[in-house]
């Protein structure tokens, strides 16, 4: 992963809604340099107005102005429209606009101590279900063996693989605590719950190779819980599906451990 791609300032945009979400912060940034600048400025001003000096006694009663109430209330009025009027109709629009589900790339998410793991459907397009008591260390999400809909399934750690150009729907989940989702360079912040699937969508426009965090404080090893994120083109996509079906757990083996996956270039057809 290049680290020059963050710079000092917000990292790169390469998501399709993320212009809008970047006006949104820049808009807020501005008003809240405003207010900081103008309540910052009244304070240095009241600190050297009513300092303590000769001949002048403290009012310890509330000082009846006018100009400051209208103030207040311009804020109030401002922070209703930046919630209501700016940052309400952004949300509702991403959220209200979920990809078409026959074009869409769907993953699963599931986050763990302090990992996160990524499920994909495979050709078929089918999650194979899981159980809790297969969940072990080659087998983190506990897929069932016997499910056929699992055979072509892949799942990886630490490692996402998106397409460009081409909506993904990600469900996100947690195997313990609350964690948070975060692909920075894409605009998407999403907490993962335990015992909930939670949809979130995202379209890359440009190839990459950048970094998934998690943005929750979630225990001692929250700060490890950093991933790939790797968009490629169509044809990478379609390589690395290619390379990583049917997933190892699915080679037999105590069958045939010479012959394993080296000769197995193309996945397997039910
Ligand atoms: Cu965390």
């Amino acid at each position: 992963m290049d680290e020059k791609v963050y710079g000092w300032w917000l990292p790169p945009d390469v998501s399709v809604h993320g212009a809008k979400i970047d006006q949104l912060i820049t808009v807020l940034h501005w008003f809240m340099l405003l207010l900081f600048v103008g309540w910052g400025a009244f304070f240095v001003w009241t600190l050297f107005k009513y300092r303590a000096r000769e001949g002048h006694k403290a009012i310890y009663a509330p000082v009846a102005a006018v100009a400051t109430k209208y103030i207040e209330g311009a804020v109030v009025v401002v922070e209703v429209f930046l919630l209501f009027g700016l940052s309400t109709p952004v949300w509702l629009a991403y959220k209200n606009n979920p990809p078409n589900d026959a074009e869409a790339v769907h993953i699963r998410v599931v986050a763990e101590q302090f990992a996160w793991n990524f499920h994909y459907p495979g050709k078929d397009k089918k999650f194979g279900s899981g159980k809790l008591d297969l969940i072990g260390g080659d087998n983190p999400l506990g897929l069932d063996p016997e499910d056929k809909d699992g055979k072509d399934d892949i799942v990886t750690i630490n490692q996402l693989h998106i397409p460009v150009h081409k909506p993904v729907y990600v469900e996100v989940s947690s195997k313990d605590v609350i964690r948070a989702f975060n692909i920075p360079v894409l605009r998407v912040k999403q907490d993962t719950i335990p015992g909930q699937k939670i949809p979130i969508w995202f379209e890359a426009t440009a190839p990459g190779h950048y970094e998934i965090a998690c943005a929750q404080l979630c225990g001692l090893g929250h700060y490890r819980m950093r991933a790939d994120v790797l968009i490629d083109t169509p044809e990478d996509y379609a390589k690395w599906e290619a390379e990583n079906a049917p997933p190892p757990q699915e080679a037999p083996a105590a069958a045939a451990p010479d012959t394993a996956p080296d000769n197995t270039p193309a996945p397997e057809k039910k």
